[in-house]
């Protein structure tokens, strides 16, 4: 679909001004679009990974630990999956009003693609680099959206999302490093381009939600407050959007509609997309990857 389809389409619970903002911008921040009911829900599964955390030892497919984790002490950067981890956290994608936004912004039928809970912990929760989320999971066309939702308060210091504005207009960036490896983020060269005093950080009260284009530069900085900072993150696009690479983070919902009717004919989008390597022999986090870690690679093989 494109955005004029999209837009022709009556919208569920966004305006109209919400959504052709998103349109010209590449993202949307939806302040307290959660309910308090779906709010207590996500939270207390969060809680309850957190738990169940204690008893992991090493980074794993499901559990991206950050240095100095342990049983007592639990540090997280990441769950992946947790719409499979958890059947609260696919309620929620699934069920809520989540999904009506999103029709809002990719058109009435929409599939969900992948998850994943950033939790970016206190006292230093890795920074992650610039990059475009379309290269690690490339679609037929450029409908696939991110909406990221704070399950607490997230301030300015807790290294909220920030995003370029109409950066998703613009051709896409390369994410292999100098020596043909994939490291899921913009050179050295690239970063230094952009200016940060146009970058946007959408902090928020907790239930706020952040929505990014596939195409639109990202960018979160470090977590040097007391505070943690879980980030729940969903991926949906357009029924008519058919990824042509292996999923990074494969879930037993991968496709799955969340709203509307399936798609007959796929929509394609002819700007060319940068293909990232093949994932079907393991994914990690793009913390990992960003950092060029090791175990990266030694789950790759
Ligand atoms: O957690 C964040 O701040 C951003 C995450 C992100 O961009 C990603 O996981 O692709």
């Amino acid at each position: 679909m494109t955005p004029e389809d999209i837009l022709s389409h009556k919208p569920r619970v966004l305006t109209q001004k919400q959504r052709e903002s998103y349109f010209e911008n590449g993202y949307i921040l939806l302040e307290r679009l959660v309910p308090e009911d779906w709010l207590a829900r996500i939270r207390t599964a969060t809680e309850d990974a957190v738990e169940a955390s204690r008893a992991i030892e090493s980074s794993n497919e499901t559990w991206d630990l950050d240095e100095g984790h342990s049983a007592d002490a639990p540090r997280l950067r990441r769950l992946s999956s947790p719409n499979d981890y958890n059947a609260e956290f696919w309620a929620y994608a699934s069920e809520s009003i989540l999904g009506d936004a999103i029709a809002d912004l990719v058109g009435p039928d929409v599939k969900f693609y992948q998850s994943k809970l950033n939790f970016k912990w206190s006292g230093g929760g890795d920074e992650v680099k610039w990059h475009q989320d379309i290269s690690f999971w490339p679609h037929t066309n450029y409908t696939p959206c991110t909406a990221g939702t704070y399950i607490y308060d997230c301030g300015l210091e807790q290294g909220p999302l920030g995003v370029l504005p109409g950066s998703h207009d613009h051709d896409l960036y390369d994410q292999y490093n100098g020596k043909g490896e994939w490291v899921g983020c913009l050179g050295p060269d690239d970063a230094a381009k952009i200016d940060m005093k146009d970058a946007v950080f959408l902090d928020g009260p907790a239930g706020s939600v952040t929505v990014h284009n596939c195409r639109t530069l990202h960018y979160s900085a470090a977590n040097n407050s007391d505070v943690p900072r879980p980030l729940l993150l969903n991926t949906f696009s357009a029924a008519d959007a058919m990824p042509y690479c292996f999923n990074p983070l494969k879930s037993r919902y991968d496709q799955t509609l969340i709203r509307g009717e399936p798609a007959r004919w796929a929509h394609h989008d002819p700007r060319p997309c940068q293909i990232p390597p093949d994932w079907s022999g393991g994914y990690t986090s793009i913390f990992a990857l960003q950092q060029e870690e090791d175990w990266n690679q030694a789950a790759a093989e």
